[in-house]
């Protein structure tokens, strides 16, 4: 199949979910056509079925905002006729919905008729797409989607919910390539992070406010006073200073790395003991699927999609929001003993398994041939 995906080219787990389908899709022979406004960050441009078209909004005095959208919608038309896409998959319903809408509409002016998928992913739903600001156009361009799927069961409820949903809403959970994940690094380098004697303890996120990183740095303080440990925080966003102002408050900034943005989680996961997620709201929870794909448990809150990911006393502990007492405790628990340790890193991967790309990504072929077949049948005038 030829397949247009239009998703962020960023370090969120929106864009990194689309990547990472794009890429598989490749390999298994499809022509994948990204379409976005940079390239993404895990896309590597090696391979002859994947292509990267760049969205620009050219600048204008007048513009006070500028009309991505249009530019988009603009864009797919001219990529879909060039390249004879047959199926359009956006993902993060905000703008990306409804610029695809757009798109398939001025094409069926042109008699050709595409179908659109588009994928909720989290925030595009609960912190931003629900606000009364944007409510209105999501919802018209999730009922005027083709197929709507969903990256988690309670995503999925969240949005019926918030939502007048009048379209079937598919869940297609996201994925991660688990024989790519188990022991890719020989040297793991360890030791140019902490002692021989210390725990290694992670936090992956955008750093905003909905991730409760404040959260990770109590926990931290607590574990740290019990068993020899360093936190790695990785990732850039608004609440960096607060939290690097809080660990100087506490006394345990030696103990605690801020590395900003990085291309080598799997290399700092590689030598971590224990992920920690402790978010207001997680639609899946993509971080902690990663994390236990290298054999990292999980201390995490039970909100949103995290029970459908982490599972209770096999792959890590799930706790209330905001409990960071029993959220250190059952750290504690974990990082106990060599032995409980290396039973909960197996545990993770064998979690993780049911995740597996190779079990996700013919769900969304699936969908794609069901949308493509859908689209050849005239609609009723
Ligand atoms: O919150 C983020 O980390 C970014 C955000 C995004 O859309 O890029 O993540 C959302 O989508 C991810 C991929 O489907 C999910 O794994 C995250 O749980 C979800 N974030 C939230 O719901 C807060």
């Amino acid at each position: 199949m030829k397949i247009a995906i239009v998703c962020y080219p960023t370090f969120g787990g929106s864009g990194v979910v689309a990547t990472e389908l794009g890429l598989a899709l490749a390999e298994k022979g499809h022509e994948i056509h990204f379409i976005t406004y940079k390239q993404p960050v895990r896309l590597e441009l090696l391979s002859k079925n994947i292509h990267f078209h760049e969205v620009s909004v050219p600048d204008y005095p007048l513009f006070h905002y500028q009309p991505y959208e249009l530019a988009l919608s603009s864009k797919l038309v001219d990529m879909v006729k060039l390249h004879k896409i047959e199926v359009l998959h956006v993902h993060y319903a905000i703008p990306h919905a409804y610029a695809g809408y757009m798109a398939k509409k001025m094409l069926e002016e042109e008699n050709i008729h595409i179908p659109m998928v588009t994928t909720l992913h989290g925030t595009d739903i609960t912190l931003v797409g629900s606000h009364p600001f944007y409510k209105t156009a999501v919802t018209f361009s999730i009922n005027n989607s083709d197929v709507v799927t969903s990256v988690s069961q309670s995503l999925k409820e969240d949005t019926l919910q918030l939502f007048d949903i009048k379209k079937e809403i598919h869940v297609v959970p996201n994925f991660i390539d688990i024989p790519k994940k188990i022991n890719p690094f020989t040297d793991c380098q360890r030791t140019m992070m902490a002692d021989r004697d210390e725990r290694i303890i992670t936090h992956v996120s955008n750093l905003r406010k909905v991730k409760r990183v404040k959260d990770v740095i109590e926990i931290f303080d607590r574990i740290q006073k019990k068993i020899p440990s360093k936190l790695i925080i990785v990732g850039e966003g608004p609440e960096r200073e607060d939290c690097e102002r809080l660990c100087a408050q506490k006394g345990i900034e030696e103990k605690v790395l801020f590395v900003g943005n990085s291309n080598e989680v799997d290399k700092i996961l590689c030598f971590t003991d224990l992920f920690i997620l402790p978010s207001e709201k997680e639609s899946f929870g993509l971080a902690a699927l990663e994390a236990m794909a290298c054999g990292v448990p999980v201390i995490s809150s039970n909100t949103g999609g995290l029970p459908e990911v982490n599972i209770q006393g096999v792959s890590g502990f799930l706790s209330e929001v905001g409990n960071v007492a029993e959220m250190a405790e059952n750290a504690l628990k974990i990082l106990a003993t060599e032995k409980t340790l290396q039973t909960f890193k197996m545990q993770a991967i064998e979690a993780a398994m049911v995740y597996d790309t190779k079990k996700i990504v013919p769900m969304y072929e699936n969908l794609y041939e069901a949308a493509i077949d859908n689209s050849r049948i005239p609609k009723p005038q």
